[in-house]
């Protein structure tokens, strides 16, 4: 198949909770059209969580343009378009009848692909890339997993990502200076963010979470903890939780200054512990903010893989699911995660993920963790280095030409 192939490409988005599904696509989306020249339609289903990701969408428009990407609301109903070389339904949501009758009557059909939830367990790698033809239509689709080992499609990773985080975190020299020397590109963006820069000896960590019974006795473990703890906390589902702790009730305003289209209010401060609101913001920033943290808390699937090409110490929290599955993913992640590291870190990596996803005594693994911050920063660079050789984007183009 010629290196030109696949011209065009599909994808197909239906938001079922939260970001990670358009998170995913709409970043997938991007790559392929910037760093592969492929023309891309984003069709979704859910403009407003769209937007939340990429502001300057409309979501009263069927189409437009963002970012080099062609974005349309996947409304039922919608007449079929001109077919795809690639098509692509994000995490197995189901293709318009139309459209796929339209697939199947192009001469050359196109390569159709489901792309697959991340799992670091070691079943994806006898799922990744089995067929399974339409029952009724002359079609196959393919099962694309992304994952963490060579036999898997590997994770979304921009070209230039993890040189970008380099030059971003390169520490300025400064000679007899107690303050922490930070460079140039952090100092900027904790002054953007309106967040003070950090004092002498201080942790800083963020914090994306769902709601989490163990956050109220993490809070209280750094509020008495001996080093001072700076905690941004972007506006979601963890808020309410963050709030009550500080005894606050009542509706948050986050009404974006003009200027940077960030503010960082309201904040909280008490013992050690200061805590920083953050509106939710756009993915590259959001990138920034892993990078510029100590240490950063994630969750579900696509802020969990940034923060391992953040290259810090993360701490995890999978997204529940009613039957308990979720907790053999996390075990799969962390053992993997961990391999190598002296048995004390990946005990404290693994008491800190566990109490974080339902377990107990949070403030103990939380000082462990800590203790261990050295060797987990080293070894979350080495871990991002040793990802970064498999690169989902790159790896779904061979595929698409491979089969087509
Ligand atoms: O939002 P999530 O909880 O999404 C989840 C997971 O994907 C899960 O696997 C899936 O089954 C469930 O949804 C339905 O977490 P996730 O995956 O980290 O997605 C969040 C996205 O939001 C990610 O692309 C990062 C982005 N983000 C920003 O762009 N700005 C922000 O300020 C923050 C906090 C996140």
């Amino acid at each position: 198949m010629e290196a030109g192939f696949p011209r065009s490409c599909d994808i197909f988005c239906s938001v079922v909770d939260n970001y990670g599904d358009i998170g995913v696509s709409w970043r997938l989306a991007r790559q392929l059209a910037h760093e592969h020249g492929v023309a891309v339609r984003l069709w979704v289903d859910d403009l407003a969580s769209f937007a939340r990701l990429c502001p300057e969408a409309d979501t009263a428009l069927a189409r437009q343009i963002c970012r080099g990407v062609e974005v349309l609301h996947w409304a039922t109903g919608r007449a079929p378009v001109a077919v795809a070389d690639l098509v692509i339904e994000a995490f197995a949501c189901k293709l318009p009848q139309a459209y796929l009758e339209a697939m199947a009557a192009r001469a050359r059909k196109p390569v159709w692909i489901n792309l697959e939830y991340l799992s670091a367990e070691d079943w994806v790698e006898g799922c990744h890339r089995l067929p399974s033809p339409h029952p009724a239509l002359p079609l196959t689709k393919y099962f694309f997993f992304p994952g963490f080992t060579a036999k898997t499609g590997g994770l979304l990773l921009e070209r230039d990502l993890l040189a970008r985080r380099d030059a971003f975190q390169a520490k300025i020299i400064q000679e007899d200076s107690r303050t922490p020397a930070l460079s140039r590109g952090e100092r900027e963006f904790w002054r953007n963010l309106g967040v003070p820069q950090r004092i002498e000896g201080e942790l800083r960590v963020s914090l994306f979470s769902y709601e989490n019974e163990a956050l109220a006795a993490l809070l209280a473990a750094w509020e008495h903890g001996a080093q001072p703890l700076t905690c941004l906390v972007p506006e979601g589902r963890a808020l309410p939780q963050v709030r009550q702790y500080f005894g606050e009730a009542g509706e948050l305003d986050f009404s974006p200054t003009a200027a940077v289209g960030l503010k960082s209010d309201p904040r909280y401060a008490r013992g050690n512990l200061r805590v920083h609101v953050l509106p939710f913001v756009e993915q590259e920033q959001y990138d920034l903010l892993l990078w510029a943290c100590d240490i950063n808390f994630v969750r579900g699937e696509d802020s969990c893989v940034r923060a391992q090409w953040a290259g810090k110490p993360f701490v995890w929290q999978i997204y529940p699911q009613h039957d308990g599955v979720h907790l053999a993913k996390l075990e799969a992640l962390r053992v993997r995660y961990t391999r190598g590291l002296a048995p004390g870190t990946e005990a404290a990596v693994r008491d800190l993920w566990l109490a974080w996803n339902g377990g107990a005594d949070i403030g103990a693994a939380w000082q462990r963790f800590v203790a261990r911050r050295a060797e987990l920063s080293s070894h979350g660079l080495h871990w991002a280095q040793r990802l970064a050789a498999n690169n989902l984007a790159l790896n779904l183009l061979d595929f698409s030409r491979e089969v087509a």
